[in-house]
């Protein structure tokens, strides 16, 4: 089978000639109305995006280039990254192709060592992350070849190129940021003979005599690749993608995006709020106990972390996944059984208060209980995991914008003063 740049590059070609056809024969057509309530809040449902790496259905979820996430857990991050990028899962030798040449561009630079130690230690994990990110850039491919005068239609090839370069060493900057920030003690070297999640998992330092931990990561890794191309890092890394800047740069912004408590940083809030219900009831509570503390948070003004979702009205299959690991891995953990419990307690709640449209777990809901089983005790690291996976579907969503020349992207604003005059308008 075709190593990742062959495949893209006998596909580009034609998807491209694909879409120009659709925007000359179709490109009047309207695909979505824009009501106010929409342009005031967030943009909500607007089909305004093209996005083929994956799409998220509100009864399905995530499906990746249309298959259910669900059938493909068992996949590695590096066959997903395939996937994402042209729609096929690599055979054996296309994957062995793959992971040799990541593990050629895995070294990381002195100078983005000094960059990282010069963070200040207590800074956040995610801040670190983007930060070493950003400062990986000074090598983009992109950037050099735009220098000299690259051709439009070669921007795909030296995204690749950064893409590969900077999902190669992402995992090492990863747990050395997570070896410094808990003060864990010394960088732990990358294994070249293992796969990019297990390697990950061995050099953040977690015992792990069964394997278990790195079956997790690479759980982890396949679960949060991609979520289509509308959730706030996504489009943060397109939008800045589409500049032109380097993938470095547009990776570090979505990173910024996911840095947020209403994305990525809930999966920290997630487990802290666990935890909480874990030490006020000196470990599981009963069901009464915990819909008591549920109506408690919701009085105070706070939402339940983990439960809800812009898109999704039916559990999350990442949720779905995540819960029966830790079923099989870790079923009698304290911590765990809350997040189980949970999961008959929650829905029930929220549907009683009546405010959230979708009541049920979406990915965050559990996966820092398996992490906390595994001594990943420090939450506020959490996003940095969702962040490394992400980082599949952010560069793969770019490299697939620059095959596909999109272009600058560029929505009009209005002042209220204009959209005051335009109801006015509009009422006579
Ligand atoms: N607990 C309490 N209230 C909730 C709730 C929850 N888990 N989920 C939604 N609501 C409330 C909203 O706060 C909103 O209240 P107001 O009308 O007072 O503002 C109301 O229900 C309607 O919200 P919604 O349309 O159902 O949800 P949104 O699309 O606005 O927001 C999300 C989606 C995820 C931000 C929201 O469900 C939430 O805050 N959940 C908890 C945080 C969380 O788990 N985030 C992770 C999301 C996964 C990701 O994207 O990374």
């Amino acid at each position: 089978m075709a190593t990742l740049h062959e495949r893209l590059a006998e596909n580009i070609p034609g998807l491209r000639k694909e879409l120009q056809g659709i925007i000359k024969q179709h490109g009047a057509r309207k695909l979505s109305e824009v009501t106010v309530e929409q342009a005031c809040a967030g943009l909500r449902s607007v089909h305004s995006l093209l996005c083929d790496t994956s799409e998220v259905d509100p009864n399905r979820g995530l499906l990746v280039r249309g298959t259910p996430i669900s059938e493909l857990t068992n996949r590695l991050p590096e066959e997903i990254f395939y996937f994402l990028l042209t729609g096929d899962i690599p055979d054996a030798d296309a994957l062995k192709s793959l992971q040799n040449d990541l593990r050629k561009r895995a070294d990381v630079p002195d100078r983005v060592w000094t960059v990282v130690n010069a963070v200040a230690e207590e800074a956040h994990p995610m801040r670190m992350t983007s930060i070493a990110t950003l400062s990986l850039g000074t090598e983009s491919v992109f950037r050099r070849r735009y220098d000299e005068g690259m051709k439009k239609e070669e921007y795909w090839e030296a995204a690749l190129e950064d893409a590969l370069t900077l999902l190669a060493r992402l995992p090492q900057i990863a747990a050395a940021i997570y070896r410094r920030r808990y003060k864990l003690g010394r960088r732990i070297p990358s294994d070249p003979k293992l796969d990019w999640a297990a390697d990950y998992a061995q050099m953040l330092g977690v015992p792990d005599p069964k394997g278990e931990f790195a079956r997790l990561m690479r759980l982890y890794m396949t679960l949060h690749c991609d979520h289509e191309g509308g959730n706030a890092s996504a489009f943060t890394s397109h939008v800045v993608s589409s500049t032109l800047s380097d993938p470095y740069y547009a990776v570090s912004a979505g990173f910024n995006a996911l840095a947020g408590p209403l994305h990525g940083l809930a999966n920290q809030e997630c487990l802290e709020f666990v935890l909480g219900i874990h030490k006020k009831f000196k470990g599981a509570p009963t069901e009464d106990e915990y819909r008591d503390y549920c109506w408690d948070v919701l009085n105070s003004g706070r939402v339940i972390p983990g439960y809800g979702h812009a898109v999704l009205r039916v559990t999350d299959p990442r949720f779905t996944a995540f819960h029966q690991f830790g079923k099989l891995v870790c079923p009698n953990d304290e911590v765990f059984r809350i997040v189980d419990m949970g999961y008959k307690v929650i829905p029930e709640v929220l549907k009683k208060q009546g405010k959230a449209k979708n009541t049920w777990p979406n990915v965050d809901a559990g996966s820092g209980a398996l992490l906390y089983h595994f001594g990943v005790t420090q939450a506020t690291y959490y996003t940095v995991f969702f962040a490394v996976s992400r980082a599949l579907g952010l560069l793969a969503q770019l490299v697939l914008d620059r095959a596909m020349l999109i272009p600058l992207t560029r929505p009009k604003s209005f002042p209220t003063a204009w959209l005051k005059t335009f109801i006015n308008q509009s009422d006579v």
